[in-house]
């Protein structure tokens, strides 16, 4: 995709701010501070569309960046800051839980995790509860550049034995310093964004909690 057009559509703080687009979106998530926006802006080739910071914990809302006239980016606010009082990461839980539950334009979550930590607690429970709501997702190690080559297998090997992710195969190295993974990361954007929208059962907000399994796709 040639990037012409890269803006912030909307910062939403509640879920009946979300957008009433209809273009695909890919979310990007995973803990405070691992380089979710870093990611985003490397991805569009912008330096400073989607706001990094040294301060972990600083997006709390979900922001929507809007890619040409054909598609969204969101950037979703980072978790298990420990210095985050329990009521706002409760608060925290529920916006993006609402996000990855109800959103039909939701067509894939990019799991971002550092390459040079194990993946943590709240990292299993993000992809167990997407593959609960039937969101494809991708494991991506980030900051590869700070992770020495002979030590990438094992790296890869450790992150998907603690994440097992619907596709270990395609977990990614990525640096948004250096550039490394974007082209392979580019191709399974677009390829999730050419994919038909997910289904959501009708019962409302709780319907991923309830089903609690992975959809079949
Ligand atoms: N070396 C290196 N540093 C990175 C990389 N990606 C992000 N960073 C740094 O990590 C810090 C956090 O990056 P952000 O992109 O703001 O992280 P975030 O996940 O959006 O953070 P929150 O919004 O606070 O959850 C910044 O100091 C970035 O410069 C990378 O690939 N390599
Ligand atoms: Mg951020």
């Amino acid at each position: 995709m040639r990037v012409q057009r890269a803006e912030l559509l909307m910062s939403a703080g509640r879920p009946d701010q979300f957008p009433r687009t209809a273009w695909p979106e890919i979310a990007f998530a995973g803990r405070s501070n691992v380089g979710k926006s870093s990611m985003i802006n490397r991805l569009l080739g912008r330096r400073n569309l989607a706001r990094t910071s040294n301060t972990p914990g600083r997006t709390r809302t979900v922001n929507f960046y809007q890619v040409n006239e054909q598609c969204l980016f969101v950037d979703l606010p980072g978790y298990g800051y420990a210095k985050v009082p329990r009521s706002v990461q409760e608060s925290w839980w529920d916006l993006v839980e609402s996000y990855l539950t109800e959103r039909a334009q939701l067509r894939g979550v990019i799991h971002i995790v550092d390459a040079r930590h194990p993946p943590t607690p709240l990292d299993r429970e993000l992809q167990a509860f997407l593959a609960a709501v039937g969101v494809p997702s991708l494991v991506v190690l980030t900051k590869a550049d700070k992770v020495a080559r002979g030590q990438r297998t094992a790296v890869r090997a450790a992150a998907v034995t603690a994440l097992s992710p619907p596709a270990p195969e395609a977990a990614l190295f990525f640096s948004a310093e250096t550039g490394e993974g974007l082209p392979e990361l580019w191709r399974v954007v677009e390829d999730r964004l050419r994919a038909p929208a997910r289904r959501l059962t009708p019962t409302g907000p709780s319907a991923g909690r309830a089903r609690g399994r992975p959809d079949s796709r």
